[in-house]
């Protein structure tokens, strides 16, 4: 058994990766979380409070970090501002906990000489061309977009350098889009299917040509389980399904698993800057580690997420008017 302080464990892949270690594992979790708006502690309702403890605070304040990573034998660093619309509007927030957060715990986590997995995303390497055959790899250069993907980014090269220069035990993973429960309603997935149960047509930014490869988190989860088991210390590992859709046909999908016309969708404005497409090529962590996914059937499990947002208003409802107005300023 070990003892695992997860950062950012209430918001959608954290709190998922603690439904997962306490289902396939006997490691005890220690959720660090400010409770932004994006953080939900109902995300964590009905796991064992043997199992898991809660913190609310934040990831750059030094002193609590320093005693929750002191009790701790690893550390899991999903804590982040997320959403690249956000970013594009008020910046500043990422500046604070992508990278002022993530140098706190790797100071933290070099004193107390804890184990480190950093948790970041595809979008560090920019995007591809829709007819591109390469994918993304460990060895791609990083060309980041967003503010958002600039600090994820700007996060991996401090942990490189904590690893590099004081022999921090880290590794760090970049996954694909991930879908599935507790994802807010701000996100593309999520936002289409209440936007149906709500009777609202979904939104398509630009022509929807833009490409995402999608995971369910719960694979995310069982990848990031293996790194921390198996990886080797210093290494980058790529997570990803093979789940490359347009936003288009997963809008289209979306409304048949709804019983919708196909086409009861609207374009709206496009993000600026928008990232073409993301494709991820896993073979490292499949062929050094092991790891496979679990969820090879993107429609089933679309329509379980689906399912999910039916069966749970109560959790995602008192986002959802904030989130559609904060839209509708932008035209989107
Ligand atoms: P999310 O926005 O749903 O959750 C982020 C959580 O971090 C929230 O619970 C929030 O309250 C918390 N948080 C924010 N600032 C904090 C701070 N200063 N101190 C403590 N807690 C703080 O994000 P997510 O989609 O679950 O993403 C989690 C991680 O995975 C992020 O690092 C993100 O970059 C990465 N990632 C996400 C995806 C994706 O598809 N969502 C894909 C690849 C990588
Ligand atoms: O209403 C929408 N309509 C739309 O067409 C929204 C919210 C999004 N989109 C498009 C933009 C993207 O091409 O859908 C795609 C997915 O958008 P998001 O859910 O905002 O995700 P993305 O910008 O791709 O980033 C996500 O994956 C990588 C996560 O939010 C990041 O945290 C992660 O790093």
């Amino acid at each position: 058994m070990a003892r695992l302080l997860v950062t950012g464990g209430a918001g959608f892949i954290g709190s998922n990766f603690a439904h997962h270690v306490v289902a396939h594992t006997d490691h005890h979790v220690t959720v660090l979380d400010k409770l932004t708006y994006a953080g939900n502690r109902a995300s964590l309702d009905g796991l064992p409070e043997d199992r898991v403890a809660f913190v609310q605070g934040d990831i750059a304040d030094a002193p609590l970090v320093e005693d929750l990573v002191a009790d701790a034998d690893a550390v899991v660093h999903y804590a982040a501002e997320s959403h690249n619309d956000n970013s594009l509007h008020d910046p500043r927030p990422f500046l604070d906990t992508n990278i002022v957060g993530t140098y706190t715990l790797l100071e933290a986590v070099r004193k107390h000489d804890v184990r480190f997995h950093h948790i970041s995303t595809d979008e560090v390497y920019g995007d591809l061309e829709l007819d591109d055959p390469q994918r993304f790899t460990e060895s791609t250069p990083y060309n980041p977009s967003s503010p958002y993907s600039s600090t994820k980014a700007g996060s991996d090269l401090l942990v490189r350098a904590w690893v590099r220069s004081f022999g921090v035990r880290a590794t760090i993973s970049n996954c694909s889009n991930n879908y599935g429960p507790y994802q807010h309603v701000e996100k593309f997935i999520p936002r289409q299917i209440t936007n149906v149960l709500r009777g609202i047509r979904p939104k398509l930014y630009g022509a929807g040509r833009n490409v995402r490869d999608w995971i369910h988190a719960d694979d995310h989860s069982s990848a990031v389980l293996t790194i921390l088991e198996k990886g080797r210390i210093g290494e980058t590992y790529l997570i990803g399904a093979d789940g490359e859709r347009d936003n288009r046909s997963v809008v289209e999908l979306i409304l048949r698993l709804m019983g919708q016309p196909q086409d009861a969708y609207d374009l709206v404005t496009d993000r600026a800057g928008h990232d073409l497409r993301y494709a991820i090529d896993s073979t490292k962590l499949r062929t050094e580690l092991g790891w496979t996914p679990r969820y090879a059937d993107f429609e089933k499990g679309l329509a379980d997420t689906i399912d999910w947002y039916r069966e749970h208003e109560a959790w995602w409802a008192p986002s959802k008017d904030a989130t559609e107005a904060f839209y509708a300023e932008k035209g989107q």
